[in-house]
């Protein structure tokens, strides 16, 4: 019998599927996964914050190495928030899966300063970093108001 899909198909497929989408067998590993990613990206954005605010030394080179970290965690964490996912070990409001299209719109705004933020960063200026991760921190800040139960 002729399969419908050739397996080189369905592997394309898949692996186009992967970024956007990663694949969880139990609910707590997504929710595992996307703390963790919040975790990295946090403590790469967190320093690129503390030098722009002079909480820590400037250093150019490191404020775009941890930037680029920064950016490229910002696109992960989101793959996480699926079905299911809103019990458990999470602070995550159940509004976000009532309200997904914000919730992901408020995410493609974070994303969106970031990269800002990382193209910035590569030009070393300070103050120009330190306005674009003020535009970072009121995007991360917008969405845990509104989406993550308090401490
Ligand atoms: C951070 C971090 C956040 C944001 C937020 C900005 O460094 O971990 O969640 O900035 O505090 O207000």
């Amino acid at each position: 019998m002729k399969r419908l899909f050739p397996s080189f198909v369905l592997a394309a497929l898949a692996a186009t599927a992967l970024p956007a989408a990663a694949q969880f067998a139990k609910p707590e590993d997504a929710i595992r996964y996307r703390k963790a990613g919040m975790t990295v990206m946090a403590a790469h954005f967190g320093r690129v914050a503390a030098m722009a605010n002079g909480r820590i030394p400037f250093d150019a080179k490191a404020a775009a190495d941890n930037a680029e970290i920064a950016t490229f965690m910002s696109k992960l964490p989101f793959a996480g928030f699926i079905d299911g996912t809103d019990k458990g070990d999470t602070r995550a409001k159940p509004e976000i899966w009532a309200e997904m299209d914000k919730f992901r719109a408020g995410a493609s705004k974070m994303q969106e300063e970031m990269a800002k933020l990382n193209a910035v960063a590569k030009g070393g200026s300070q103050d120009a970093i330190k306005a674009a991760a003020g535009e970072v921190g009121k995007a991360c800040k917008g969405c845990h108001d509104q989406y993550q139960k308090p401490l």
